[in-house]
């Protein structure tokens, strides 16, 4: 394994990763973008390690991905016997274990002690896709409810479910029908205040879904419990029961999309569990499989079943070298209490970014569960005005210094931190250290 160690061996990107990313855009699409050209030969535990030699700290995890660490060894050995064994024969045509393991353990492990299905997919947007399937053919009711800075996938369907144009939707509609946006109870940017936020957006919502859709046409809600690409938004407290309650009193389906958030990133299995929210339907991916392609869709049996034979499916929903990785992945998490872990990082991450918020005008708010942490710039605390500038000023500067961050946010002002869970607390308050440099050197 490689040292857990920070090097700087080039400047970043180096000589090599410059070559590779000349050739990158002679051959790669441009639509298809890179944050951070560093070319990486390897990963273990919080280090990646690029082709120059140059050793960078992961505070990304390929967005929320290697929750279990990079190059994790239970993953390592399961997709190695299972490719040995073999790689595919598509469950719709001789089905194996592993995918009925994986589903046993989504039915387990997701909100709720009811009688719950699982199906597996391959990406996150092919699960949100199919839970608005399931959705609506359960209700036979048409509209589909999503939130202001949502986000949910980039094929066409889960486009319309974003909410965010630049870059996900510009010039890529027309958009799927039937699908309604309401407001997204956002404490920091709420206009009546962070106090009022869980009774004023439940009204809000309510209201317009009411007025403009009709509760007996709307198939399903679905939200992130807490939002990720949008900015790490946490809806105050009572809200996401108060959603849920509205749902269940009117046969709307609740879909939690928790694709980003899902898999002990927020100190519990799942971010629903911090309120106890028991969803209808649950979409994961990321975090499930330690970096291979799987997603699913978890829900109530009745509703699950509901489909008729053959109505859900894809040639490598569930394939065996990604449920393999999935069921180590799921052990990892289990034998490692990488919930505690998580709780025990974003202790550190608050403490340290409250510290910089204190000192610096431009950190309006520091906000997060767990391992999921997120910090909003903005040019004055007083208008809130986004300093999208300084994100990605300070983004560019961690890179420079050997630290992979990532950013979001709808206004592109949000700092957000997604550490794999093995990462040490030495690696931690480094990649720490080398941030509140970058953020003094831009901010100037
Ligand atoms: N739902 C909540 O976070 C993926 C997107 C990266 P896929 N988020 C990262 C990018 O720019 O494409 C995501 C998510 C939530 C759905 C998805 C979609 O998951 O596996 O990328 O399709």
């Amino acid at each position: 394994m490689i040292e857990q160690r920070r090097i700087l061996a080039t400047s970043i990107p180096g000589p090599a990763s410059r070559a590779m990313q000349a050739r990158k855009t002679a051959a790669v699409s441009a639509g298809v973008g890179t944050g951070l050209p560093v070319y990486v030969v390897e990963g273990a535990g919080g280090i990646v390690r690029d082709v120059d030699g140059n050793q960078l700290i992961d505070f990304g995890s390929g967005i929320a991905v290697t929750t279990v660490g990079n190059g994790n060894q239970r993953v390592i050995d399961a997709v190695t016997a299972q490719v040995n064994a073999f790689t595919h024969t598509c469950f719709m045509v001789t089905p194996y274990d592993s995918y009925v393991a994986v589903c046993e353990k989504l039915n387990a492990l997701t909100p709720g002690d009811h009688e719950k299905r699982s199906a597996l997919f391959n990406s996150g947007a092919e699960a949100v896709e199919n839970a608005v399937k399931i959705a609506r053919h359960v209700t036979g009711r048409p509209a589909v409810v999503a939130f202001d800075h949502g986000y949910h996938g980039r094929t066409n369907l889960t486009m319309g479910l974003t909410a965010k144009n630049m870059p996900y939707k510009h010039r890529f509609g027309p958009f799927a029908g039937e699908l309604y946006r309401v407001p997204m109870a956002y404490p920091y940017r709420w206009p009546g205040g962070a106090d009022r936020c869980a009774e004023e957006a439940l009204r809000v919502i309510t209201d317009q879904v009411h007025a403009q859709v009709g509760e007996e046409n709307t198939a399903a809600v679905i939200i992130e419990p807490i939002q990720g690409e949008g900015g790490f938004i946490v809806p105050p407290e009572g809200f996401l029961p108060g959603l849920a309650e509205w749902c269940r009193e009117h046969g709307i389906l609740l879909i939690a999309d928790e694709v980003q958030s899902g898999f002990c990133r927020t100190g519990d299995w799942f971010a629903c569990d911090h309120e106890g929210v028991v969803p209808d339907l649950v979409t994961t991916a990321k975090g499930i499989a330690g970096g291979m392609p799987l997603a699913a869709v978890t829900g109530r049996a009745d509703v699950m079943d509901a489909v008729h034979a053959g109505g859900l499916g894809g040639t490598y929903g569930g394939n065996p070298v990604a449920c393999a990785a999935a069921l180590a992945s799921i052990e990892s998490m289990e034998e490692d209490d990488l919930a505690g872990r998580a709780r025990e990082i974003g202790e550190v991450l608050l403490d340290r970014l409250g510290r910089l918020a204190e000192k610096y005008d431009e950190v309006g708010d520091v906000r997060g569960r767990g391992a999921m942490i997120a910090m909003e710039l903005v040019t004055d605390p007083e208008t809130r005005e986004p300093a999208a500038a300084l994100t990605s000023a300070v983004n560019k500067g961690c890179h420079e210094r050997g630290l992979i961050t990532l950013t979001c946010g709808t206004y592109g002002n949000v700092f957000r931190f997604l550490p794999p869970l093995s990462i040490s607390d030495e690696l931690l308050h480094e990649g720490l250290d080398v941030l509140e440099e970058a953020f003094t050197a831009a901010v100037g």
